[in-house]
């Protein structure tokens, strides 16, 4: 029986025998490239979030080829990170073994990522990213930069680029180059794990999608009314009363985070060169913690479980000093088990708290962040009360104007973009939306794009602004694919609000842009909102 040569060895053959006569051309003649198929291959401006500078060289394509090394440099242990995860990103399609070394191996061709010699515009979060036949070179100055220029790599390759299984084809990279870096330097999203708690497996799926659009930070509202997400080992009933069966609105989506698996979850998240927020709702959302546990009531008795999706009835006990000795092992419990420099505090919808009592709680636990280590960040509502002017104002009003946040930020404090009728992620698209509320009106694609985070504040500077984040809340929502038909194509938008320049800010560009994502949304089987406002491709 002659022995059959499988098509992708044959096809690497051909492949490899092309690129190198390319790159043999490449050495010396412009020899013409071949033609990858046009109808795939990505422009080097069809990224999102769009680049800073891109200047396309068709003379230059790259294709990746069976002898392809990703190169770091020797001594950057970060960097070789960047290069193995880049490794494991194109390895599943390719079929290529794409080792990760630290050899100069100058005559095989190379995706090199490189530390320093950058422009000065690059700063600590861009990159240079330049193609040519011989090879793929990504420069930056920390292996954050590098982790995004890899992002901008993977787009320009075609979408079969995200599948699981080695796809038959050419891999070409557009020559070129791009300079980029994001216009603000906090871009997050947030997951509500208190109305509706998603296992650690549906979190990391979801750093993975948002990593993709260079988001840096995420955000996990861990306690609310009906559920208390995170082990505090020295309040156990939080979780085992507040944590297990039956928690979550309509009962459903029970369940917690072990500090085991929120260390887990936080190195997988800095592996992806995303920073977890965790934030601790108070002094209202906070029926989860006083049914669990009888003294937190102002009557000493604990309240029964809330499984429906109202707010703003709760509120600690502000006068008792049990009160405040909860707060503190609770925050000094996440900050030791928090890698990142901030700590949520919450302070929304405190509507069972007077104003006084407010300011109270706020004056007696916003010095404890600061104590076990943390910035303070908190919804908008903390501005009231005169934080430390390094505490950030989470904005989700819906009406562009605050006088308290417009006063905190003249005092110094920086805010982030969540304005709800723009960046909330469970609002529904429009009035058939299966999932999602409406309390601060439809938000289809446009809505989530059209909209300048450098001005939206009435008298916040764009100084005044450190970024962006898209909360999605899970009153109504189950499962991962839930959390996908809601962000996305939404957060994408969100993503390049906080990285794209505001002279790029172009909506007949994103929507197109947008509609090339498709095929790789499906590669990757991600349940996207085909918005009647895009071509999907
Ligand atoms: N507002 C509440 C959230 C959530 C949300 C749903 C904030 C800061 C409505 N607070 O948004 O707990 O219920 O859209």
């Amino acid at each position: 029986m002659r022995k059959r040569i499988p098509v992708t060895s044959l096809l690497a053959a051909v492949t490899l025998g092309l690129s190198t006569l390319g790159l043999a051309a490449g050495a010396g003649t412009a020899a013409a490239t071949p033609p990858a198929p046009a109808h795939d291959k990505q422009g080097l401006s069809d990224v999102i979030p769009a680049p800073v500078e891109a200047e396309a060289d068709p003379e230059a394509d790259f294709w990746l080829s069976p002898f392809t090394h990703i190169r770091t440099e020797r001594g950057s242990a970060e960097a070789r990170e960047v290069g193995k995860y880049l490794a494991s990103t194109l390895r599943p399609a390719t079929g290529y073994p794409l080792p990760v070394t630290s050899a100069k191996h100058s005559f095989l061709p190379s995706i090199s990522l490189e530390l320093g010699r950058t422009d000065p515009r690059v700063g600590d979060q861009g990159y240079q990213l330049d193609v040519t036949k011989r090879g793929v070179t990504i420069k930056a100055n920390t292996a954050d930069g590098l982790f995004s220029g890899v992002q901008t790599l993977r787009q320009l390759l075609p979408a079969q680029i995200a599948a699981d299984s080695p796809q038959p084809r050419i891999w070409t990279v557009p020559g070129g180059n791009i300079l980029d870096y994001p216009r603000f330097g906090y871009r997050g999203a947030m997951l509500d794990l208190a109305r509706h708690f998603h296992e650690p497996d549906e979190i990391k799926a979801y750093i993975d999608q948002i990593a993709a659009y260079k988001i840096n930070y995420l955000h996990l509202h861990l306690t609310d009314d009906q559920g208390w997400r995170i082990q505090i080992d020295s309040w156990p009933e939080l979780t085992k009363k507040s944590g297990g069966p039956g928690t979550g609105v309509d009962g459903e989506g029970p369940g917690f985070l072990t500090k085991a698996e929120y260390a887990e979850l936080n190195a997988y998240a800095a592996s992806r060169h995303i920073t977890i927020i965790p934030e601790i709702d108070m002094p209202g959302h906070t029926n989860a913690a006083q049914h669990a546990y009888a003294e937190l009531n102002c009557d000493g008795v604990a309240v029964p479980p809330r499984t429906d999706i109202e707010v703003g009835y709760s509120s600690l006990c502000i006068d008792s000093e049990i009160t405040y000795t909860f707060v503190e092992d609770v925050i000094r419990e996440l900050a030791e088990m928090t890698p990142g420099p901030y700590l949520h505090i919450g302070g929304d919808e405190a509507h069972a708290t007077t104003d006084e009592d407010y300011r109270k709680f706020m004056d007696r636990v916003m010095p404890m962040v600061a104590k076990y280590g943390k910035t303070i960040y908190g919804w908008d509502e903390i501005m009231q009360v005169d934080p430390p002017t390094s505490a950030i104002g989470q904005f989700w009003d819906t009406d562009g104007q605050d006088a308290d946040v417009a006063e905190a930020v003249a005092r110094g404090n920086k805010i982030v973009l969540s304005p709800a009728n723009k960046a909330y992620l469970d609002m529904k698209y429009d009035e058939s939306t299966p999932i999602g509320l409406s309390w601060a009106g439809y938000v289809e694609v446009r809505d989530a794009y059209d909209w300048n985070p450098g001005n939206h504040v009435q008298d916040v500077p764009e100084s005044g602004v450190l970024g962006v984040e898209a909360p999605l809340w899970s009153e109504t929502l189950r499962t991962l694919d839930h959390i996908e038909y809601m962000a996305f194509p939404r957060l994408p938008a969100i993503a390049e609000l906080g990285w794209s320049t505001e002279a790029s800010h172009d909506w007949e560009s994103f929507r197109q842009r947008l509609g090339a994502q498709a095929p790789r949304w499906e590669q990757q089987g991600i349940n996207f909102y085909r918005s009647p406002q895009v071509d999907w491709q």
